[in-house]
This record gives structure tokens, sequence and C-alpha cells, in this order.
């Protein structure tokens, strides 16, 4: 029975992907998120289905993963499925106009936090020389459009790591992977113009 560790399971691409695995089958999930009041929800909606467990934390905070991947039980350590899905775009402005705070969320949290989690993950699976890391990237780590620039530069660089993951991993036995969606409702839009619904919304028309 594999273990698959799902970043970002608290909403959207993530939730969705938890809930399909669950009903799939043969899986011992791991969630994540910072929202824990959701990961409590989610773990008792499918642990009738699945043998799951939770982490909570923020994949910004490099000692935090740390320690939420080491208090992980000992039947859910062995990590044989990485989905690095956390990430969100903050702010749709021109690059004369953006913020340095929405710049460093998309970066810390897109790319750093990506790379904080792999981490130790790579570490316990060069140790087995077997894995599957899924890297969540986007049509926007492929192409540019106005006003994505950091956003899109965050994509772009998630795209780079899965193709140097690739080529660094795979003769130790793991397979790297990317998924690169395009336009997805989920609570991303609302996450990019923080909280404005209506706004949000609107991406999604027709
Ligand atoms: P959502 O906003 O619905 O979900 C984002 C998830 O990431 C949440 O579970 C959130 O959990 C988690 N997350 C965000 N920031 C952090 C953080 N600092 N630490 C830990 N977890 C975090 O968006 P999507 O499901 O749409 O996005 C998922 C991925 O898909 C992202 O990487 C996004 O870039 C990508 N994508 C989305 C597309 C779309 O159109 N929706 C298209 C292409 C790619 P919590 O807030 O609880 O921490
Ligand atoms: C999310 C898709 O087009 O909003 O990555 O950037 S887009």
């Amino acid at each position: 029975m594999k273990t698959v560790l799902i970043t970002g399971s608290t909403s959207g691409i993530g939730l969705a992907t938890a809930q399909k695995l669950a009903h799939e089958g043969d899986f011992k999930l791991i969630v994540c998120g910072r929202r824990k009041e959701r990961l409590t929800k989610l773990t008792n909606q499918l642990k009738s289905n699945v043998k799951i467990t939770s982490l909570n934390f923020d994949v910004r905070d490099k000692k935090a993963v740390i320690k939420s991947l080491e208090s992980l039980p000992n039947d859910f350590k062995a990590i044989d499925v990485l989905i690095n899905n956390a990430g969100n775009a903050h702010g749709l402005d021109y690059i004369q106009d953006g913020s340095l705070e929405d710049w460093d969320a998309m970066i810390d949290i897109n790319v750093k936090g990506l790379l904080y989690v792999s981490k130790p993950i790579i570490k316990s699976m060069l140790k087995k020389q077997s894995g599957h890391i899924i890297n969540i990237g986007s049509t926007a780590g492929k192409e540019v459009y106005p006003k994505g620039n950091v956003y899109c530069a965050s994509k772009h660089a998630v795209d780079a790591l899965n193709q140097a993951m690739r080529i660094d991993l795979n003769k130790h036995g793991i397979r790297v992977g990317a998924i690169n969606p395009g336009l997805v409702e989920t609570e991303f839009s609302e996450v990019r113009f923080k909280g404005d619904r209506q706004r949000a919304s609107s991406v999604y028309e027709g």
C-alpha cells in the first residue's frame, strides 16, 4: 500500500486529489495545510475509506516542515508519493505596481516551500531508491501573461525544478513528473484577489 503526501489538501486541487485517492483505493494519505479545522474535517470525512493522517504546517517555515515530517507516525513515515501542490498567486498587478509582500509570498510558498518539503522526503526516497514526485506547475509555468509576472516566474521555477529533480533523481529509482493545469475554479482567485469573491468568480465566466 503506497503512502501519499499531498501539500495544500485543504482546498481546490489538493483536496480533490485527496478525495479521489481515498475513493480509488489502496493508499495511505497524509494531508497537509495551514487550516487545521479543515484538515480535521477532511480526515474525519475520509477515515472510513482510507488510512489517513494530517500535518498542519506552513510550507514557508522550514523548521515547522521538518518537525512535522518527523512527527509522522511510524506507519506513515515511508512516503512513496509526494504531490507538491501547495501554492497560490498573490495579486495581479503590472510589474511596476506589484507589492513586495505578494512577491515574497509567491516565491516563498510556490518555490522555496516546495523545496523545503521535498528535501527531507527525497532523502528518505533515496534510502529506499524508489519514489514518485508529482509537482503541480501551471500553464503559467510555460507562458507569461499580462500582470502574471512573479506568479509566472514562480511557476517557471517549478517547471525548472521539476526537470532538475527528474535529471538528478531518476537514476535513483525516483520518478518525477508535473501536472501543469490551466484555469481551475478553486479558491485560487479568491486568494489572488485577497478575498474579493466577485472579482474571483469573474475569472471563470465563460
Ligand atoms: P487553492 O487556493 O484552492 O488551494 C491552495 C492550497 O495550498 C490550499 O490547500 C492551501 O492550504 C495551500 N497553501 C497555500 N499556501 C500555503 C502555505 N504557505 N503553507 C501550506 N499550504 C499552503 O488553489 P488551487 O487548488 O487552485 O492551487 C493548488 C495548486 O495548483 C497551486 O500550486 C497553484 O499554483 C496550482 N494551479 C492552480 C490553477 C488554478 O487555476 N486554480 C491552475 C494551475 C495551477 P492552507 O491555506 O490551508 O494552508
Ligand atoms: C493558475 C492558472 O492562468 O490563473 O496557475 O495563472 S492562471
